[in-house]
């Protein structure tokens, strides 16, 4: 049986948290190093610049619900969702934008 397009899609969302969580320490957390690793290569777009410690260290916080340093799985799923919600938001705005311009 072959996934659909949003089974394929939660099963990367599993293993790329899986891939950068294993690297050090508990291997079902990130590390503040795993999370910048996942951050740097699957998600360039959200650190910018020469603040990329800053972001790392305010996402890690704002994600960090028990506050244990890490962030598990279920904190990197509000982190997903947050991230859904922006590229909707920016799909909407695309197609609005293209439909204006039609
Ligand atoms: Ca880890
Ligand atoms: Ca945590």
């Amino acid at each position: 049986m072959s996934c659909t397009d949003l089974q394929s899609a939660m099963e990367t969302m599993v293993a790329v948290f899986h891939k950068y969580s294993g690297k050090e320490g508990d291997r079902y957390k990130l590390s503040k190093a795993e999370m910048k690793d996942l951050l740097t290569n699957e998600l360039p777009g959200v650190l910018t610049g020469a603040k990329n410690a800053e972001t790392v260290e305010s996402i890690m916080e704002d994600l960090d619900v028990d506050k244990d340093g890490e962030v598990d799985f279920n904190e990197y799923s509000v982190l997903l969702a947050a991230l859904s919600v922006a590229c909707n938001e920016f799909f909407m705005a695309d197609l609005k934008h293209m439909c204006g311009k039609a």
